[in-house]
């Protein structure tokens, strides 16, 4: 594949309704765009996911933009790659930035199988022709409104429910779930909002029956993880505190976690998020699929990974109406009366991306040309 052409297109897109977390409160989404076009004019796209400051990560989608302008596109526009494989290679000298690296890296991921006449799922080795759907819920106002929220998924058809928890906002919240839902498929995400020295709370949602706590502990750490999970008998998931394989087998030579949430953005790229799920898979982890408020471009990606025989849980991967009114894809992503999202057959990310409307959102452009 030569590679003729790298463009980034900025948009801000606006989310149905505020998002909120332990680390902060999302309502527009910067959302950046990368297309990649080859010689003989076929085209992919991928999505940078970073946030508008370091919350989540410590990249932001104007510094990891940067990145790819002045460190990524030079060194791949004019290119000949053979395989994506080949891309890693080419940024392996580029320490972090993994969000930026997955953007580029899916829109790679996408003209190859366009231009081989396959899915993504198919490239990647995928199984299943439809993926489990979860759907994570950010932290309300008030119980009331969660338990409204909670009910309204359950009857769109998700599978499983996860919650996000802060301190103050945690047993309670459970409770009130539990007392209005019974033996749904729950789980809960802290984003590191705790410390070793909250254990009593951990200890009180440990009579829930939650199918994970996720992240409970500082984002980079796996060690007082280890210490917690001796402690509790709800199993431990780590997602921010992941960021490579090596961080994988860390944390289960240390015994930080059981279960994984794999995003592609957080581990530099869809290849290595397929590596890590199927070595956690060989360690005898728990894995799924996350999200970070992907449109229906990176979302695409999800669904391809979720299609992995090694994934063993529901995933963070909703239907598109979950988050915008309008989505960039056609057809938006559904979700259907089983609680599926069934896995696209059409070649490339198998929904077509609204060229108009991309365009029509695009605040700003950059253009690599070779
Ligand atoms: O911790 O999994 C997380 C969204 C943004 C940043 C971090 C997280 C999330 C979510 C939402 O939980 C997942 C999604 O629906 O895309
Ligand atoms: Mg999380």
């Amino acid at each position: 594949m030569e590679i003729r052409k790298l463009e980034l297109f900025y948009l801000e897109m606006k989310l149905k309704e505020e998002f909120r977390t332990s680390f902060g409160s999302v309502s527009t989404r910067p959302v950046v765009l990368v297309r990649v076009e080859e010689k003989g004019g076929e085209e992919g796209w991928g999505e940078l996911v970073a946030d508008r400051g370091p919350w989540y990560s410590y990249e932001t989608y104007e510094t990891s933009s940067l990145v790819i302008r002045k460190f990524i596109a030079p060194s791949l526009v004019g290119r000949d790659i053979e395989e994506v494989e080949d891309f890693h290679r080419l940024v392996a000298s580029i320490r972090g930035y993994p969000m930026a690296k997955t953007a580029v890296e899916e829109a790679l991921l996408d003209l190859e199988a366009r231009m081989e006449g396959r899915s993504v799922s198919e490239v990647l080795g995928g199984s299943r022709q439809e993926i489990e759907a979860g759907v994570s819920i950010g932290i309300k106002a008030s119980v009331e409104e969660l338990l409204r929220e909670v009910r309204r998924r359950l009857e769109e058809g998700y599978q499983r429910i996860k919650v996000k928890i802060k301190p103050g906002y945690d047993v309670e919240v459970v409770k009130r779930i539990r007392e209005e839902f019974g033996d749904i498929r729950l789980q809960v995400d802290a984003n590191g909002a705790y410390s070793l020295r909250d254990i009593g709370v951990f200890r009180e949602l440990d009579r829930f029956n939650l199918l994970m706590l996720e992240q409970p502990l500082a984002y980079d750490d796996l060690y007082e993880h280890s210490v917690l999970s001796r402690k509790i008998s709800t199993p431990v998931c780590l997602d921010e505190s992941i960021r490579s394989l090596h961080d994988l087998v860390v944390a289960s030579i240390l015994g930080s976690a059981e279960v994984v949430n794999v995003k592609p953005a957080r581990v530099g790229g869809v290849l290595k998020a397929k590596s890590i799920l199927e070595v956690a898979a060989k360690l005898g982890w728990g894995a799924w699929v996350g999200g970070m408020l992907e449109t229906g471009i990176g979302r695409a990606f999800l669904v391809a990974l979720a299609s992995l025989p090694f994934v063993n849980y529901p995933n963070d991967i909703s239907a598109s109406n979950r988050y915008w009114d309008e989505d960039i894809v056609e057809p938006p992503w559904e979700i259907t009366p089983r609680g599926t999202i069934a896995v696209p057959r059409r070649r490339g990310l198998g929904v077509e991306v609204k060229r108009e409307l991309v365009d029509r959102l695009s605040l700003e452009r950059w253009t690599a040309t070779y």
